[in-house]
């Protein structure tokens, strides 16, 4: 008799260890799949609201950062020590991570394998981000594939796999087509922007959504007269790169505002257009003016070492965290100086 209850209460601990076991798995499972969005809750959802981001609470909330080089090309940056520091050394609260989708090993250019390994660099971003505090941007990177109808049909399954992985992530924000050129009316965009966005929002439907605008994402005045309608929460691309662009796109983007149309600085320099080239700071201050008066966000072109103007770290640096004056370009010194 006594044997047997021992036996029993073996059995019963036994059970008792398996029943641990089993919850611990599921949990494991769970993590792995992201059911739990372990670091979502750090950051306040955004919102938009007339011309204007802001916090839950409707505090206007400008958003500065930088943005990463194609992520096939220097991959390096996405870390989480370089993404803690520069939150709080350089004080900025947003990186863009930008894939490009037609260049060399882009995401539509590339094969398979490729393309895991940028859904992966992506995903150590967002992570990365939520764990230091800062909002990502994930940026369909259109260039040289001018038309974002080129490549349509990828973007629209990108961009559901994306909203699927990413609708338990506050901080992430998704950018649908980073430059549409040669030519590309805001009639092909706008179709485009449709699907891209109701993809988005058949698994999110919060995140904030950039549009990208004709002209390299200049031509916002034109966007202002017919903006998409029926879903909230969209914002659309400004970019400028103060070598060249002047006074002339500040009156467009400030045409785009009278007419109620919210703008997001995802790209700029100080450099020429093309990347490299002098830097025209007196320009660039002015611009810098024009957006903190607007509080409109804005995220610096860009975080590499590439031997170019527009590069943040200089040539020599090969660090990928815990930069210091001496790594910085003169642009990356001015830039730095607009974060604090
Ligand atoms: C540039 C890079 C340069 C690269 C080129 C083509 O700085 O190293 O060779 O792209 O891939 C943009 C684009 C952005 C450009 C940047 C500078 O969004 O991809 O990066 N720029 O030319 N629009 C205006 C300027």
């Amino acid at each position: 008799m006594y044997l047997k209850m021992a036996k029993r209460e073996k059995y019963m601990k036994k059970g008792l260890k398996w029943k641990i076991v089993n919850v611990l798995l599921i949990l494991l499972f769970a993590v792995s799949l992201e059911c739990i969005p372990v670091h979502a809750a750090k950051l306040p959802a955004l919102k938009v609201k007339g011309t204007q981001l802001m916090n839950a609470k409707g505090k206007p909330v400008q958003l500065k950062g930088v943005s990463t080089h194609g992520l096939s090309w220097y991959p390096q940056y996405v870390n989480q020590k370089g993404f803690t520091y520069m939150k709080k050394k350089w004080g900025i609260n947003t990186v863009r991570l930008a894939m490009y989708t037609g260049e060399y090993n882009g995401y539509c250019t590339g094969d398979a394998k490729n393309r895991r390994l940028l859904e992966k660099r992506i995903d150590k971003g967002v992570k990365y981000a939520a764990k230091a505090g800062l909002y990502i941007i994930i940026d369909w990177h259109i260039l040289s594939d001018g038309n974002p109808k080129t490549y349509e049909k990828q973007a629209v399954s990108f961009f559901k796999k994306m909203a699927s992985k990413y609708k338990n992530y506050s901080n992430v924000i998704y950018e649908i087509c980073n430059e549409p050129n040669g030519g590309t009316t805001w009639n092909d965009i706008k179709s485009y922007a449709k699907k891209a966005v109701k993809a988005i929002r058949s698994r999110d439907k919060k995140a904030v959504i950039l549009i990208g605008t004709p002209t390299w994402s200049q031509d916002v005045d034109l966007v202002a007269d017919s903006p998409l309608k029926g879903y909230k929460n969209l914002m659309y691309s400004l970019h400028f790169y103060a070598g060249t662009h002047g006074d002339y796109l500040r009156q467009k983007a400030q045409a785009a505002l009278d007419k109620g149309l919210p703008l997001f600085v995802s790209e700029f320099g100080i450099s020429d257009a093309s990347g490299n080239g002098a830097l025209n700071k007196a320009e660039g201050s002015k611009w810098m003016k024009f957006l903190n008066k607007n509080k409109i966000s804005y995220v610096g072109w860009s975080l590499s070492n590439k031997e170019e103007s527009s590069a943040i770290l200089k040539s020599s640096s090969k660090k990928t965290t815990g930069w210091n004056n001496k790594d910085l370009t003169p642009w990356g010194k001015w830039l730095l100086k607009y974060f604090k």
